[in-house]
């Protein structure tokens, strides 16, 4: 498997209890580079285009306002198998449900606030990145 990247997202319930350095922690030492990252306080419509797949569900307004709620951090990620690394280390959606030792197990407050986004597909990926970042903020 080939050096990849993938987009990432410190979520508002961890910025609020400042926990950026624990998190990306995690990710350095399970092998991925943070090759651009920023914090920015997403926009509603911003939060309703990214998760715009979800919108159909029960949860989508909930999402929307959580995801406004306070800062994130938004990265870019890279490393071989970037993508599935990346979900490994942050657990599954559920924390309830996550393997001791991953980001949402950690440090999540529920399924909705649990602390982490990360790409589903290196085709998902890159369309994530292009949304957040121009291609001269990413530094490999
Ligand atoms: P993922 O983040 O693990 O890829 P998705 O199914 O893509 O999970 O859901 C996107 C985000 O929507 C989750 O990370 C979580 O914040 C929120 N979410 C997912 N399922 C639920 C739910 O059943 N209730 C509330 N929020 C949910
Ligand atoms: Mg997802």
């Amino acid at each position: 498997m080939a050096v990849q990247r993938t987009f990432s997202i410190i979520k508002p319930d961890a910025t609020r209890r400042n926990l950026t350095g624990k998190i990306n922690a995690l990710l350095e030492a399970g092998g991925l580079r943070i090759v651009a990252q920023k914090r920015i306080w997403m926009s509603r419509q911003q939060a309703e285009t990214f998760y715009g797949v979800h919108k159909e569900r029960p949860f989508f307004k909930s999402l929307v306002d959580f995801m406004t709620s306070g800062p994130v951090v938004v990265q870019v990620l890279e490393g071989e198998d970037a993508v599935a690394k990346n979900r490994e280390i942050m657990g599954a959606t559920n924390p309830a449900n996550a393997a001791e030792g991953t980001i949402r197990k950690t440090f999540a407050e529920s399924i909705e606030a649990n602390s982490a986004h990360g790409s589903d597909s290196p085709e998902n990926a890159a369309i994530e990145i292009a949304y957040f970042f121009s291609g001269s903020e990413i530094v490999g």
